[in-house]
């Protein structure tokens, strides 16, 4: 059985992810950590905890080895609008934090999984149906960490044989936890103001399209890529992956088929808005479809009807 090591835990991802792990590995296999000393009981509650910041490379070393961990998830970093606000904090975290997570899983042989980006692409990038193998060039410094990452995740797979894998996702809408300052926001924040106020004053402007999926989606998808045949993996650390895309207007749309009452305004702030146009419109999945059987189940309408009746269970406690 694996031994599932995740850093950033009690993210937006990983509170989710942490708990599917569990179900399909066994609880003591797979140990949360982040840098919050205090932890959610749901996690600490079902398997290990440990408080751990990234950059601390002798803890995250002692840690990998105290667990006999063979598979590193890594998912602790700064997204995109919170890393426009403290850039340099933003680098230390996002690349020394990786560059840890690698080199500890070529001293002790472990795999690494580590979760690229949309912000990966730049204003140069061709917006439509993003190809896999496409000009890279992002403009914000969350990107340029996310191009990084790929590219020494390639390096460590090619130089040193470490199994690396991972996923350019797009924008990621979950009821369990808020998403930890980013652009694509939004559109979760929508879900909530829509149950508590019917109305919802977006930071983004109308007709700014971008990829989203669900958080259900997402969770399927990183298993199955940690359980594809390596033979088949040629884009091993940043595949494209998407279910849907979309502006403020279809969300709230789509919103409206279930609160017909519900207004959609907006109030959009520059810095959010620039790095949403610098984005991708849709990308090309075709690479992650042929090489390791992506195939999301989750469309607008099917994530609005599901978010809303499970947010709404969640608010009303
Ligand atoms: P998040 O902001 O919700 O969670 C990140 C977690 O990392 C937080 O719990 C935080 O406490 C922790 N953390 C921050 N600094 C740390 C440090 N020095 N040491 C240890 N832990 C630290 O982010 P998320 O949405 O869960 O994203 C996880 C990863 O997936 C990130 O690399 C992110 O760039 C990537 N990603 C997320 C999305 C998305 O829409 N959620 C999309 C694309 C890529
Ligand atoms: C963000 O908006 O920063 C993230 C992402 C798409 O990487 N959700």
């Amino acid at each position: 059985m694996r031994k599932i090591f995740i850093t950033g835990a009690l993210g937006q991802i990983g509170s989710e992810l942490t708990l599917h792990l569990r179900d399909i590995y066994g609880d003591d296999n797979v140990i949360a950590s982040d840098i919050k000393a205090d932890c959610p009981q749901n996690i600490s509650g079902s398997g290990p905890y440990e408080v751990l910041d990234v950059r601390d490379s002798r803890s995250f070393s002692e840690l990998i080895s105290k667990h006999k961990v063979d598979l590193i998830l890594h998912l602790a970093g700064i997204l995109s609008a919170n890393a426009e606000k403290n850039p340099q904090l933003a680098w230390d975290i996002n690349i020394n934090g990786l560059y840890n997570a690698l080199e500890i899983s070529r001293n002790l042989r472990c795999s690494l999984f580590f979760p690229s980006s949309i912000a990966a692409f730049g204003p140069s990038t061709p917006m439509d149906n993003t190809p896999q193998l496409t000009i890279q060039r992002p403009t914000t410094i969350y990107g340029i960490t996310k191009v990084t990452g790929e590219l020494l995740c390639d390096y460590y797979h090619n130089k040193y044989g470490i199994d690396t894998r991972g996923v350019r996702f797009p924008g990621l809408v979950s009821y369990d936890t808020l998403p930890g300052g980013g652009t694509t926001d939004y559109a979760v924040h929508i879900y909530y103001e829509a149950l508590q106020k019917r109305s919802y004053s977006c930071f983004i402007k109308r007709g700014t399209y971008m990829d989203m999926m669900y958080m259900p989606d997402a969770l399927e998808a990183v298993v199955t890529l940690l359980e594809a045949d390596p033979a088949r993996l040629v884009n091993r650390n940043a595949y494209n992956i998407s279910s849907m895309s979309f502006e403020p207007e279809d969300i709230a749309l789509s919103i409206r088929k279930y609160l017909p009452d519900f207004v959609l305004t907006y109030n959009v702030d520059p810095v959010r808005q620039q790095i949403a146009e610098s984005w991708p419109n849709s990308l090309d999945v075709t690479a992650a479809m042929e090489e390791w059987g992506f195939c999301p189940q989750y469309d607008l309408d099917a994530m609005t009807k599901d978010m809303l009746e499970k947010l709404g269970v969640k608010l009303s406690r």
